[in-house]
Order: structure tokens, then C-alpha cells, then sequence
């Protein structure tokens, strides 16, 4: 049954994520540059730090503090219990405590927080701060996208072999998907100026948003990984939709954002698919 939220509790909801996004930030910026004690989970390459743990730990307190009975789906909580995701109508914030774990680990300076609310299975509110490098990246459904309180605009772009990709390696290391990405990137680089991957989903939603590349595509991403990067990107005026060109399902775990929607119908037909399951 669709809920109904009045404005006024929206907006309570954005401050509250606005502060939460915050010290989220304070605690990744002051761990960046320890030591860290690194634990594996999927592969080899996918990896959690106790600061991913202790910062999930934080924000999850804080939200049920003030809405006990809102949804709360966490990377960090899902990778712990192996559970699958339930996506309902009521408001439910979607949390990535540190997008860019890898980066984290090797002090890589793009790392983010991630924070989206979904009300009515829509995001609603989306929000990247990206810490070290001070950038407070902000989305509300119909208002527009800002960066640090400027408002961002994707680039116009509409012709394939004049756009710039971002695409990302992942943290999968079966032979045959770490092959067919290989593939990915080779038809890219035949097709386009060339890729870039900066190691956060989030943040590369982000600079699409921002009009730092023209495309995003990326298979194996998780629903915490992307929500709040796709509203920012949707109200920055970039598309999105699945890789193979269908509406984008939230929790299929692959997506293709791009900054016009003559581009984004471009890039389907270059691409090799990849089913990597559902969260
Ligand atoms: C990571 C993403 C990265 C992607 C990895 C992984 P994490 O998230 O942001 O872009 O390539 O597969 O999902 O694990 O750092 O939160």
C-alpha cells in the first residue's frame, strides 16, 4: 500500500540525513589516514574495515533514535547476515558507510558516504559526501541536484564517440565476468574519448551529475552503492536505466546513468551483459 509522506516530514527526514552525513564524514575523514584492519567478504577484492562496521553502526543508531519504525538497509548488516533485501513502501534509508572501501584502504582520496531514502520504493532523497575531499553532494526528488550548494547540470553530450565513460573492475574475480568487463572496457575505449574509474559507485554517479564524464555503467553494483548517486544524477539531468536498455530495477545490481537520453541508447549495443544476480 503507497504511504503518504506531507513535505513537511520530508524535509525533517533530509536534515536528519544532512547531520548524519556529516559525522559519518568526521569519523571517515579522521580514520583515512590510520592504520586500518582490513577483513575480506565476497572475494579476495571485496573488502570491509572496521571503520565501514563502526560507521554503519553509527548512522543506524541515530535514524532509529528519532524513526524506530522506519526501514534501514545497511551494506555492512547485509554482508553479515547474508540476507536479501526487501524494498517496501515505507520510508527506508539505504546506506553505504564507506563507498569506495578499496580506496579507503589505500588512501585513495574518492571515498564516500551514501545515503538514500526511499518512500513508496522511489528515492526520494540522495546524499554523497565524499569527506576528504569536502564534497557534500545533495538530491531531493524535483529540486534540483547541488554540490557543496551549487547546483549541478550533466553535460549535453549526445554522440557516442565524443563522450568520456566511467566504468569500474569491481570486486568480482570470476574468470569469466572479470573477462567480459575486460571486453567492456576494450568496445569503450573503440567506441568513446576513453574511461576513467575512480572506485566508488557513488561518486562516479556523482561526476556524471557534475558534468566530470558523460557515462557510467557498471554490473555487480549493490542498491546501497547507487540510490542516492542516481536521484543526484536524475536531478542533475542525466537518465539511467539497465544496461540493456530497460527500466532500471533497483535491486538487479547493474545499472547505465548517462548525461543526455540520445547517449544513453548508444551504449547498450556496445556492451557485453552480465546477469550478477539481485540484492
Ligand atoms: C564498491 C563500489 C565500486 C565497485 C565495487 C564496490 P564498496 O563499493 O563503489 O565502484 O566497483 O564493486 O561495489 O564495497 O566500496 O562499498
Amino acid at each position: 500500500m503507497p504511504v503518504d509522506v506531507p513535505d513537511k516530514e520530508v524535509q525533517a527526514i533530509y536534515d536528519l540525513a544532512l547531520e548524519v552525513a556529516r559525522k559519518a564524514g568526521v569519523l571517515i575523514r579522521e580514520a583515512f589516514v590510520k592504520e586500518k584492519s582490513v577483513e575480506t567478504k565476497d572475494s579476495e577484492a571485496d573488502l570491509v574495515t572496521e571503520t565501514d562496521q563502526a560507521v554503519e553502526k553509527f548512522v543506524h543508531d541515530m535514524i532509529k533514535a528519532k524513526y524506530p519504525d522506519h526501514k534501514f538497509i545497511g551494506e555492512e548488516t547485509f554482508a553479515e547476515t547474508g540476507q536479501k533485501c526487501e524494498l517496501t513502501d515505507e520510508p527506508t534509508w539505504i546506506i553505504d558507510p564507506i563507498d569506495g572501501t578499496t580506496n579507503f584502504v589505500h588512501r585513495v582520496q574518492e571515498v564516500s558516504f551514501s545515503l538514500g531514502v526511499t518512500i513508496n520504493k522511489k528515492p526520494v532523497i540522495g546524499i554523497v559526501y565524499a569527506p576528504v575531499k569536502e564534497e557534500m553532494f545533495t538530491a531531493r526528488l524535483g529540486q534540483g541536484a547541488f554540490c557543496n550548494d551549487q547546483r549541478l547540470k550533466a553535460n549535453s553530450i549526445t554522440e557516442l564517440k565524443k563522450s568520456l565513460g566511467i566504468v569500474e573492475g569491481g570486486s568480482a574475480r570470476d574468470p569469466a565476468v572479470v573477462q567480459d568487463k575486460i571486453t567492456n572496457i576494450h568496445s569503450i575505449l573503440k567506441n568513446c574519448h576513453g574511461f576513467r574509474a575512480y572506485g566508488s559507485c557513488a561518486i562516479n554517479l556523482c561526476h556524471v551529475a557534475a558534468g566530470r564524464g558523460d557515462f557510467y555503467v557498471e554490473y555487480g553494483v549493490h542498491i546501497w552503492d547507487f540510490i542516492a548517486g542516481v536521484l543526484i544524477a536524475q536531478e542533475a539531468g542525466a537518465s539511467v536505466c539497465d544496461p540493456e536498455g530497460g527500466e532500471l530495477s533497483l535491486l538487479r545490481r547493474r545499472l547505465l546513468c548517462a548525461c543526455t537520453p540520445e547517449l544513453i541508447v548508444q551504449i547498450p549495443p556496445i556492451l557485453t551483459h552480465l546477469d550478477m544476480g539481485s540484492d
